[in-house]
């Protein structure tokens, strides 16, 4: 066998020339999805089936926020009715534990969770961290958000950011919601407080998670770990039914909104 050759200036002009093509396009989202954690790639997933322009921009250069360190680096998660049935759309294996309680393989979710999103026509760019916020006065409200390479941000340098205009931002950052609390140190107009977690209640915290999922200030919404810390709410350790089910919510929270606005 022989593979086909393909000389470097080609490989380089290839990777740059359709990089750039996208770029372009990503400038302007209807939804910028901040972290691919479980929440950001189930909300990513439903927004996209419904022709929504999505992206989500994670940090790292991996999939998944939290799934893959299951719990304690124990292989395997907790999933609870009614979770289930997203992970059922997208064929990921379960095994009963209980009425209504399933356990899931690490890699199988991680790695279902984002072709999900992927085939429904979402975007995913890794290794770029959103540092900021745009925000327009009257009225008051989020269009967007300022990018940086993480890699840049790790190496200290100091570089301007790039900026991408969005209808709606999705705060899916986890434990720390990074994207409310920029805006509530920065946007003080908008009297943003972030309370931070509080200690595990599990039988409670999914269900509270899922009832707070929504928006924050007009255009910032949060879902998964962050709205525990926009709203002081438990956390729950390697149990992801809360997480799924609020990617859902915030999905058809914004699928509403802008439909609304059209
Ligand atoms: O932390 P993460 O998995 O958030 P989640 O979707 O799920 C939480 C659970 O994993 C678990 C739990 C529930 O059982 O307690 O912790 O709410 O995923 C968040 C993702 O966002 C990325 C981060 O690298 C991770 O992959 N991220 C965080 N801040 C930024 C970011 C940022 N400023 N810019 C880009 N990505």
């Amino acid at each position: 066998m022989s593979i086909r050759r393909v000389t470097e200036e080609k490989i380089t002009r290839y990777v740059v020339k359709h990089a750039m093509e996208d770029w372009i396009k990503l400038a302007e989202q209807d939804v910028v999805i901040v972290g691919a954690g479980p929440a950001g790639l189930t909300a990513a997933r439903y927004l996209a089936k419904e022709g929504l322009k999505v992206t989500i921009f994670e940090r790292r250069l991996s999939f998944g926020g939290g799934i893959g360190g299951g719990g304690m680096l124990f292989h395997k998660l907790v999933i609870e009715e009614p979770a289930d049935e997203i992970l059922r759309e997208i064929n990921v294996k379960l095994t009963k534990v209980e009425d209504g309680v399933y356990v899931a393989d690490t890699s199988e979710m991680m790695a279902k969770l984002a072709a999900g999103a992927i085939d429904a026509g979402a975007k995913i760019i890794h290794g770029v961290t959103v540092d900021d916020v745009i925000y327009r006065e009257n009225p008051l409200r989020i269009e967007g958000v300022a990018l940086m390479w993480t890699a840049t941000i790790m190496a200290g340098l100091h570089v301007d950011p790039l900026f991408v205009r969005s209808k709606a931002v999705v705060d899916a950052t986890g434990h720390d919601a990074e994207v409310v609390a920029v805006a509530a140190r920065k946007i003080p107009e908008f009297n943003i407080i972030v309370p931070g977690e509080k200690s595990a209640s599990s039988e409670i915290s999914d269900t509270l998670i899922y009832e707070n999922t929504g928006q924050v200030v007009p255009g910032l919404y949060v879902a998964g770990m962050s709205v525990a810390a926009v709203k002081g709410l438990p956390r729950m350790g390697p149990i992801f039914g809360g997480m799924l089910l609020s990617g859902r919510r915030v999905a058809e929270i914004i699928v509403n909104e802008l439909v609304k606005a059209k």
